[in-house]
């Protein structure tokens, strides 16, 4: 995951300030429950703190994700077939998509993300290792719909989504995502998509919540990016960090707690907490195979193959973007 500092794409006041972080948070802060657009925990310390938290021995996903990686390769050769144009949803990640594309045969590599800089890091990382693959990295929020480059046009494309960062959506916006990548990459195409797993619960709040604290510094720092680009004083020392497990939407949620009643100022704007109240800062929702099929089909994707990692935590998942048929 990379920061979502993209230069040409951000919109600034002539104070600096990024116009939709502060609309967002002045917002979310407005509403009976509170809340914060997780999109916002990705500067450049909640990237770097991101990516500490992916070696913490209770967040599982990213080992067990490239342990499927690595085992499957010939299966994902076999189903996928060589020639497509791997299409990236984010800029990459060094252990991961070097995986998948010595394993497949790829005619072109094309990463897209919002953030031009942590874009050119990871497509010059790409080349090096990859010296006779084209890559065509293009700046775009791939929450849309993206126009590629010229030279993959007439490619058949396989989108790559790992990570299962799509958990990280609601499914109104995750179906919406899903709908635009089936566009962007064509009829025919194929996705591959990292999707976590629903499990015991107390093994998902660990991984949230880590004995180390990392992930309680990655929650906080978004309260510091606040005060640090929005101009407020929200005492950061007064709230702490809560993972919590909510059943009837198989998401674990991450909280900013305050610990006292408290009244700060952002932007100008005032705002009081009580004790006990929270800030809504991310959701990471889980699945089974039932709901990641269901959000799959409901996107425009059939599902095709899935594969999960030996102690059965993380699911990949090969689907199909199909014409519609006609069904009962
Ligand atoms: C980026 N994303 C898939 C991570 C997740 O597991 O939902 C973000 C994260 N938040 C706290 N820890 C990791």
């Amino acid at each position: 995951m990379s920061s979502q500092e993209g230069i040409a794409l951000v919109n600034r006041d002539d104070d600096g300030v990024d116009t939709a972080f502060r609309s967002d948070v002045l917002a979310g802060l407005s509403q009976p429950q509170k809340a914060i657009s997780a999109r916002w925990l990705y500067d450049d310390a909640g990237s770097q703190l991101f990516e500490d938290i992916t070696q913490i021995p209770e967040y599982y996903p990213t080992r067990a994700e490239t342990e499927i990686l690595r085992e499957r390769g010939a299966e994902f050769a076999e189903l996928i077939g060589p020639g497509r144009a791997v299409v990236e949803f984010g800029s990459g990640s060094s252990v991961k998509t070097p995986l998948l594309l010595s394993a497949i045969e790829p005619s072109a590599y094309v990463p897209l993300d919002i953030s031009g800089d942590f874009l050119r890091a990871a497509a010059a990382d790409l080349a090096a290792k990859f010296p006779g693959l084209p890559v065509h990295p293009v700046e775009a929020d791939f929450m849309r719909q993206v126009a590629l480059p010229d030279a993959v046009s007439d490619l058949p494309k396989l989108g790559f989504f790992p990570g299962s960062t799509i958990g990280n959506m609601v499914p109104r916006t995750a179906v919406d995502l899903l709908r635009n990548m089936r566009e962007t990459l064509g009829e025919g195409a194929r996705l591959l998509i990292g999707m976590d797993l629903i499990k015991d619960r107390a093994v998902l709040v660990d991984a949230y919540d880590d004995a180390a604290g990392v992930t309680a510094d990655f929650n906080l720092n978004l309260l510091r990016r606040v005060n640090r680009e929005l101009g407020s004083d929200i005492p950061t020392q007064a709230f702490a960090h809560e993972a919590r497990w909510n059943d009837d939407f198989a998401r674990i949620e991450m909280h900013l707690v305050a610990q006292s009643d408290l009244d700060f100022s952002v932007s100008g704007t005032h705002f009081a907490m009580t004790r006990g109240e929270t800030i809504h800062t991310e959701n990471s929702h889980k699945f089974n195979r039932r709901t990641a099929n269901m959000l799959l089909l409901a996107s425009g994707w059939d599902p095709q193959q899935r594969w999960l990692d030996s102690e059965e935590r993380f699911s990949l998942i090969l689907a199909e973007a199909k014409p519609p048929k006609s069904a009962p």
